[in-house]
């Protein structure tokens, strides 16, 4: 496969070409792309260098996947010109994500729905996959009614500025803010803008794209995003009520047997999922499961994952995968 990484000098993009070699993607000839002012710069894949080409080349190049992440403007105006020179774009950012003509996609619950005709594909927001990897499972068997969500999300997710505003703060040294308060003993009820309903992106985000990757809106979500000082690694506070009843031991073993996920739950060991386990990993950390004893069928548990990771890199070299393996591109 003749692959482009769009954003390949950024924080995804580095875990992006990490998560290809580490995976061995089928990669013949690789196309590394960024914003006009990396032109030419280096970096390396596999031990071996590879300079920085502008998108307009990248798109003559005509390659057979284009991965994005290069924020949505970028893939807004860049990734409809690669799907009509023939390359299927998978797309980090929210730019495609809610558009009825294209799928948004975590491999694990409904790669199947691809098709050869999908040339623009859509990765769902970090906070979104880790929370329907561990809602997919126990929504098919017990249905969801209504899920509350409270996440604790890490600088990384907003991306290098914001790493360096919390690394600056950490040494003492005044410099450039990412976000309007300082990130270092705080935490900011404010992830991505703010919407006319009063909510944030990130949290509409969250409230609208588990309906379509489960194909279903029989459900509700309503969430709060909250940035806290990790490095990386978001985390989920989540409360499920479902139509049907459940038993725990039952939850339990439907996680664990789910691929992707990795059950971390035992309050005699204090051994519960944290950002600084799931780092580098590709899991979903699922722990706290406990009952609300405070109204029935309702279920609480916390999530956590590597957001660079499953969150995006990840994912979008698992939809790769799925594409070649079903002779898709
Ligand atoms: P560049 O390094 O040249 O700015 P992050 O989210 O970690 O800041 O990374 C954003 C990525 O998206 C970088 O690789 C960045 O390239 C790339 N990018 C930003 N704006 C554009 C653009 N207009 N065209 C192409 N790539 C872009
Ligand atoms: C965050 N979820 O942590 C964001 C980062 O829509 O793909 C990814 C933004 C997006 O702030």
């Amino acid at each position: 496969m003749k692959v482009a990484v769009v954003g390949a000098t950024g924080m995804v993009g580095e875990v992006m070409l990490k998560v290809l070699a580490e995976r061995n993607f089928p990669i013949t000839e690789l196309v590394l792309v960024a914003s006009e002012r990396s032109v030419g710069k280096k970096l390396s894949y596999k031990g071996e260098e590879y300079s920085v080409v502008g998108l307009a080349d990248a798109v003559a190049s005509k390659p057979d996947i284009a991965i994005f992440s290069a924020g949505g403007d970028t893939s807004t105006k860049w990734a409809p010109k690669f799907a009509e020179a023939g390359t299927t774009v998978i797309d980090n950012s929210s730019a495609w994500r809610m558009d009825p003509t294209k799928k948004l996609v975590v491999p694990e619950i409904n790669a199947s729905e691809l098709t050869k005709e999908d040339k623009i594909i859509a990765n769902p927001n970090c906070s979104t996959i880790q929370l329907v990897m561990a809602l997919a499972p126990l929504h098919n068997k017990y249905k969801m009614k209504r899920v509350v969500i409270s996440t604790y999300q890490s600088v990384s997710g907003t991306g290098v500025k914001a790493v360096q505003q919390l690394e600056n703060e950490i040494a003492g040294i005044q410099g450039e803010m990412a976000y309007p308060y300082p990130i270092g003993r705080n935490a900011l009820p404010h992830c991505d803008v703010f919407l006319e309903n009063g909510y944030t992106k990130e949290e509409m985000k969250l409230a609208r794209e588990p309906q379509k990757i489960l194909d279903d809106r029989t459900f509700s979500v309503t969430a709060t995003a909250v940035r806290i000082p990790t490095a990386g690694g978001h985390s989920e506070s989540v409360n499920v009520e479902f139509y049907n009843d459940f038993d725990l031991a039952d939850v339990r073993k439907l996680l664990s047997e789910t691929p992707g996920i990795v059950v971390q739950d035992n309050p005699d060991t204090n051994t519960y999922p944290m950002p600084i386990y799931a780092h580098d990993k590709d899991d979903v950390f699922v722990g706290r499961i406990r009952r609300d004893e405070t109204q029935r069928h309702t279920l609480n548990m916390w999530i956590v994952s590597d957001n660079l990771r499953k969150g995006a890199a990840t994912n979008a070299v698992q939809i790769a995968e799925f594409l070649v393996e079903n002779d898709l591109v």
